[in-house]
């Protein structure tokens, strides 16, 4: 048996691609241990389903905007304390991080309870921040609008002290919007609401763990035979995960593998890597460059036979042979949302 393991794809469906396009239809699972992406998920399935085997996968932080039972399509499984059996093994897991638990159920009971307790504060904020998206909104379209008056009303381009000004009156307004939700927070009552708040982190994980060791228990699945996938890395296994050989996680960037009391703990990967790379020739007359993001990143192999039991290996992303005769790295700035160089 044959799987692909990956993580930490942070939206990043270039390097999906680039994965795809390097590996042919021969595993029997794809295993995704979170940090798919909000943005891209869709389309980050889409590439994954065309391995045509199932693909199962965890949420992590970075997947606190996506429903625990969105259908990705009819291969892709979502593993949260729903166990998938493929021929002796079988694969559990439950989504969801000590980050941002984002939409985990028990998380949302939680937070739903502690808000319960602390009507007051919770109805004020609400209306503050609600009031506060229509105010900036408001701002924003006038400030838009204002823009586009004063470049159409310009001869040339305008000045950039006229853009000064619009932009400093835009700052003050949404600085003062603002007033209302920061002297909420500055409240004695949003402190007692927070101090309860900063329990659910601890109290989500231990129920999350529960449930998944209860799964575990309340079957006639052999342990010896069963891999455990979550975001971050599961402690304390020796309770409730005793006997299990195998553990998958990804969030702490890298490919990993560690034998600790028996059991396997393989830190996945980090498939969105990049590096910044600037062109080594200038761009135009005013002597810029042009800059790209190179995939750099990472996934695994996991394969088990009954001879060797299971065994893991590191894929880098093959990248371009001869990418340093146009282009050199970037090490002194990140520049957001550069195009990948393909
Ligand atoms: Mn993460």
């Amino acid at each position: 048996m044959k799987i692909l393991l990956t993580s930490d794809i942070h939206d990043n469906l270039v390097a999906v691609e680039r994965m795809r396009a390097q590996e042919t239809n021969q595993f029997d699972a794809v295993i995704i241990a979170g940090d798919i992406g909000s943005y891209k998920a869709q389309e980050i399935f889409d590439v994954f389903s065309s391995f045509e085997c199932p693909v199962l996968y965890v949420y992590g932080n970075w997947d606190h905007k996506l429903e625990y039972d969105t259908s990705f399509g009819a291969n892709c499984h979502h593993l949260h304390l729903n166990p998938f059996s493929l021929g002796d093994i079988a694969f559990v897991g439950f989504s969801g991080c000590t980050a941002s638990w984002g939409r985990n159920p028990f998380a949302i009971h939680l937070r739903q309870e502690i808000d319960g307790q602390h009507p007051g504060i919770v109805s004020e904020l609400s209306a503050a921040r609600s009031h506060q998206d229509q105010v900036t909104s408001v701002i924003e379209a006038e400030y838009a609008s204002a823009l586009e008056e004063l470049m159409a009303s310009s001869r040339r381009k305008p000045s950039r002290a006229k853009i000064a000004v619009l932009d400093e009156q835009r700052r003050v307004k949404l600085y003062a919007v603002g007033d209302e939700v920061a002297r909420l927070k500055n409240s004695e009552a949003f402190s007692r609401y927070e101090n309860d708040l900063s329990g659910v982190t601890v109290a989500a994980q231990n129920l999350n763990r529960t449930a998944l060791a209860d799964l575990l228990k309340g079957t006639n699945r052999q342990v010896s035979r069963t891999v455990v996938v979550t975001h971050d890395r599961l402690s304390k296994t020796q309770e409730g995960f005793s006997g299990v050989p195998v553990f998958l996680f990804g969030h702490r960037h890298g490919f990993n593998e560690t034998n600790f009391q028996g059991a396997q703990y393989v830190n996945v990967s980090v498939l969105d890597n990049r590096l910044l790379l600037r062109s080594r020739a200038v761009a135009d007359a005013r002597r810029r460059r042009e800059f790209k993001n190179l995939n750099t990143g990472n996934y695994g192999v996991m394969e088990w036979t009954q001879q060797l039991g299971f065994t893991f290996r590191r894929v880098d992303l093959e990248i371009y042979p001869s990418w340093q005769d146009e282009w050199e790295v970037e090490e002194d700035f990140r520049k957001q949302g550069a195009p990948f160089l393909a």
